[in-house]
């Protein structure tokens, strides 16, 4: 029997893309899926094909009062949520001089404050039950600065500023806290991030599936991994910037400013 297997397992931004791919994931193995995110039609429509015991919920991360609402509601029918996917998220690529500050607290808001009410919302009662799983979907570019990325990149540092420590603060808890951080990935994230097109075009041939993604997030689960860098050579390039980070900026300026 999988291990998924009955888990109640609360997926924000499963609208779309990476969320409503790990979505089905979950649902194939055995696991209550909570489609949760602001377009009701949509997680509808997915609940609709994917059957089983899956649930949609009207959720604003960016929102306290409605992340509260939901997590009150999914507590009095389960009782619980033995894991947590936190991956909404969006992105707006632009030069930091002709980005506004509307943009940067926006996107702060939801990729890095999202993750913190949720996450809030949840472990009270994991520490209670002495178990449970954190994912939170960072991204690469929270290991790497590029061009056009200054408000995007910092949220996801500061996701992952969070996910390890707050992996420490839980450790001997029964309570697993992973960090899942692709590289371009083949979703509608880029309709708002790159509206030209441009970044996609030049990184098409580089794009990761949202299926290979939510392999990884259920396989990390799986096998309570800290930390889950993809490609695998993206993480790579990630550990040689982390040594040598001028050089590695000189010999990969032009890599690093495609957007
Ligand atoms: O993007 P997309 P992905 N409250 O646009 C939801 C990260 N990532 O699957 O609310 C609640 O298909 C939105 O739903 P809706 C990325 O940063 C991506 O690629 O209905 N939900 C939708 O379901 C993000 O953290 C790439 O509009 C909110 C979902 O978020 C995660 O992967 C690379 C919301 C976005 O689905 C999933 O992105 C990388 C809110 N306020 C990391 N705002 C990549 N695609 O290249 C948005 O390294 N959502």
């Amino acid at each position: 029997m999988s291990s998924w297997n009955g888990k109640v397992v609360a997926i924000t931004g499963a609208s779309s893309g990476i969320g409503a791919k790990t979505a089905t994931l979950v649902a194939e193995r055995g696991g209550i899926p909570l489609l949760m995110a602001r377009s009701r039609a949509k997680l509808e429509e997915l609940a609709g094909r994917l059957g089983g015991r899956c649930e949609a919920y009207e959720l604003d991360v960016s929102s306290t009062g409605s992340v509260e609402a939901v997590f009150d509601r999914v507590n009095e029918k389960h009782g619980r949520v033995d894991v947590l996917i936190n991956n909404a998220g969006f992105g707006l690529f632009g030069r930091f001089e002709q980005a506004s500050i509307d943009d940067f607290e926006k996107m702060m808001n939801v990729n890095y404050m999202g993750i913190v009410r949720c996450t809030k919302a949840v472990l009270p009662h994991m520490l209670a039950r002495g178990s449970g799983n954190i994912v939170n979907i960072a991204s690469l570019a929270g290991k790497i600065g590029t061009a056009k990325s200054t408000g995007y990149s910092a949220t996801k540092h500061a996701v992952l500023g969070l996910t390890n420590s707050l992996r420490q603060e839980l450790a001997g808890t029964g309570i697993t806290v992973t960090a899942i951080n692709p590289g371009p990935v083949d979703t509608p994230f880029f309709d708002m991030a790159d509206p030209s097109g441009s970044y996609v075009a030049n990184v098409k041939k580089l794009m990761l599936t949202p299926d290979r993604v939510a392999e990884a997030i259920v396989r990390a689960v799986e096998r309570n991994r800290a930390e889950v860098d993809l490609p695998g050579i993206a993480g790579f390039g990630a550990k040689l910037f982390h040594l040598f980070p001028r050089t590695f900026e000189r010999v990969s300026r032009r890599f690093l400013n495609l957007k």
